[in-house]
């Protein structure tokens, strides 16, 4: 007889969740459920849908060779219904119980889906984390300001990472000074490792290619790994070949090359099957040993213990209402352009292009390209952040949300980021090699061939006067905008809007 029903959702993929521990292997029943409402609440990239549902099937068939008992639903399975909390209701009903444990959701719809549930469900903590969320809240209670520094040192200090006793090692918290070279092609770099199919991964190709082919993206090739074990080995490779370029080249990006020195170790952290301490260890060992600089190591385990766990705690101390936020009252369509139809600007076309083929942009091409003209052009941040959701493959809401409506498009007021991260043109082309190829010129900042970073940037600094310029960070860009000319103001703000007419008008910019 079943006692209770322990819920495994398909971003809980560790053998150490919170609610595997509680379980009892002799007397629960696992549930995992591939559901439609789970693989359609956004139009998620069809490799995103597969590596879901490819590492669920590999992670339940881990749990039974374990002993336990799971009762798993394939998305094409006739008697399924639609959402979790269906399934759930449907297993309780075969077995007789209305008793569920599960570790708490990443989403409030979830969350919310779980707790209004007919069954009596107990949550329990998603400890997969540094930071409880009560411990973040009380990080957080009384602070005028939330920054994700002082959170950052605090976690530092807690797991002892990159300490040299109570000093932080190499004499500073923060390298990141250091990080900000742009990169040349370089043949010998190394490549994130691939992974080739097996049959579970090939089934779940063939249902994915059948049911979500409409969506945005290209399946195939599909090298992810479905497994922890392939999971540890990426971290291996990264950790021996790429980590040592990682501080450096951090905010690089190259056309012919998308992924640099960057890891590709989201998707599996997001997902469970690797955890946030286990990572910084291994790239922490690597710097003791002396194979990669401070810049490299620090900068990776503040991405980690910093970033990461910083994002999650904003996201549960906001509430549900976060992503809806829309502070600078921005409401311009999402253009086609981000779905992959033609654009002249070279640095879009490429991020697009990439995130088209690989579900995977790394952290400046998410910021200071797609992000940086959403938030210049005035896009709806809701329909940014929905896109955001949709198109990576390490996207889930407590930690997209935060990035693209606070981080990324300053919609919640300022609480993640000190100031909004806009820019002209010229930073793509420092950091960049994609205005080369571009049919716009950087170097024109009026004009038809104009940059259209360079137009908006200024158009978005006088739209919003009143609520920036008394930023002291902020300052120094208004002082330029006020010693140009009328006239030359004047050309920059018509360039802009003649821009943004044609691109609402739906022609290609
Ligand atoms: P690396 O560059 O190798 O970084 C190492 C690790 O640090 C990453 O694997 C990731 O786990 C962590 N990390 C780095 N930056 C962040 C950050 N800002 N927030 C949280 N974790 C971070 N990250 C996601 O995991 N899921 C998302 O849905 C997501 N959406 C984003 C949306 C926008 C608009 C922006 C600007 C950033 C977003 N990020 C998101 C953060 C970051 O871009 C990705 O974590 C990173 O690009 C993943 O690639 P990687 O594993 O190669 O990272
Ligand atoms: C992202 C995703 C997808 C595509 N499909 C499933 C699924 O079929 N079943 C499931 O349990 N989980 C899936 N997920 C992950 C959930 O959407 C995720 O658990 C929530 O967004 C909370 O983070
Ligand atoms: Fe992007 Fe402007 Fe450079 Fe073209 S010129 S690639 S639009 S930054």
């Amino acid at each position: 007889m079943v006692k209770r029903l322990i819920l495994v959702l398909g971003d809980q993929l560790s053998e150490t969740l919170s609610a595997l521990r509680e379980a009892d292997k002799a007397t629960d029943l696992i549930v995992m459920a591939e559901v439609l409402d789970e693989t359609g609440y956004v139009p998620h990239h069809p490799k995103k849908i597969a590596l879901v549902l490819s590492a669920m099937r590999h992670f339940a068939q881990r749990l039974q060779e374990d002993g336990w008992q799971v009762a798993y639903t394939r998305l094409d399975d006739p008697e399924a219904s639609k959402s979790i909390v269906g399934e759930l209701m449907r297993r309780g009903q075969a077995h007789d119980t209305s008793r569920v444990i599960a570790t708490r959701p990443g989403e409030w719809r979830l969350i919310e889906a779980l707790e209004n549930a007919p069954l009596s469900v107990t949550l329990l903590p998603d400890d997969r984390f540094v930071c409880s969320l009560d411990e973040f809240d009380a990080w957080a209670e009384g602070r005028k300001e939330l920054r994700m520094e002082w959170f950052y040192r605090e976690m530092r200090r807690k797991t002892g990472l990159m300490m040299e006793g109570d000093k932080p090692a190499g004499g500073k918290w923060n390298f990141d000074h250091d990080n900000r070279k742009p990169a040349s092609d370089d043949m010998l770099r190394s490549r994130p490792m691939r992974f080739t199919p097996d049959a579970v991964t090939e089934e779940v190709l063939d249902l994915v290619e059948a049911r979500f082919s409409d969506n945005f993206g290209t399946l195939r090739p599909f090298h992810f790994a479905v497994t922890r074990a392939d999971a540890l080995r990426a971290l291996d490779h990264f950790a021996r070949h790429l980590l040592a370029g990682f501080g450096d080249y951090q905010d690089a990006m190259l056309e012919n090359d998308r992924f640099l020195h960057h890891s590709l170790l989201s998707a599996y952290l997001n997902l469970g099957l690797l955890g946030p301490l286990e990572i910084c260890e291994r790239i922490e060992a690597e710097w003791r040993d002396g194979k990669v600089p401070v810049n490299a190591a620090e900068g990776y385990v503040r991405q980690v213990i910093g970033w990461r766990e910083y994002v999650r705690g904003i996201y549960f101390r906001e509430g549900p209402d976060y992503p809806a936020r829309n502070v600078l009252g921005h409401s311009r369509d999402l253009p086609p352009m981000y779905w992959g139809a033609q654009t002249d600007m070279n640095c879009i076309a490429h991020a697009v292009g990439q995130t088209r083929d690989e579900a995977y942009a790394h952290h400046i091409q998410r910021l200071m390209v797609t992000g940086n003209f959403a938030l210049l052009a005035g896009i709806d941040p809701h329909q940014v952040h929905e896109w955001y959701l949709s198109v990576y493959i390490d996207a889930y809401e407590w930690v997209e949300a935060p990035n693209t409506v606070g981080m990324s498009q300053f919609a919640d007021g300022g609480i993640i980021a000190s100031k909004p991260y806009v820019s002209s043109g010229n930073y793509i082309a420092r950091m960049s090699d994609y205005c080369g190829g571009c049919a716009y010129s950087v170097k024109d900042k009026t004009g038809e061939r104009a940059c259209p970073f360079n137009l908006l940037f200024w158009h978005f600094m006088d739209r919003h006067r009143d609520r920036f310029a008394g930023n002291p960070r902020m300052a120094q860009m208004y002082r330029t905008w006020d010693r140009m000319t009328d006239d030359r103001k004047a050309a920059v703000l018509d360039g802009a809007e003649r821009f943004l007419s044609r691109m609402e008008a739906g022609e290609s910019v």
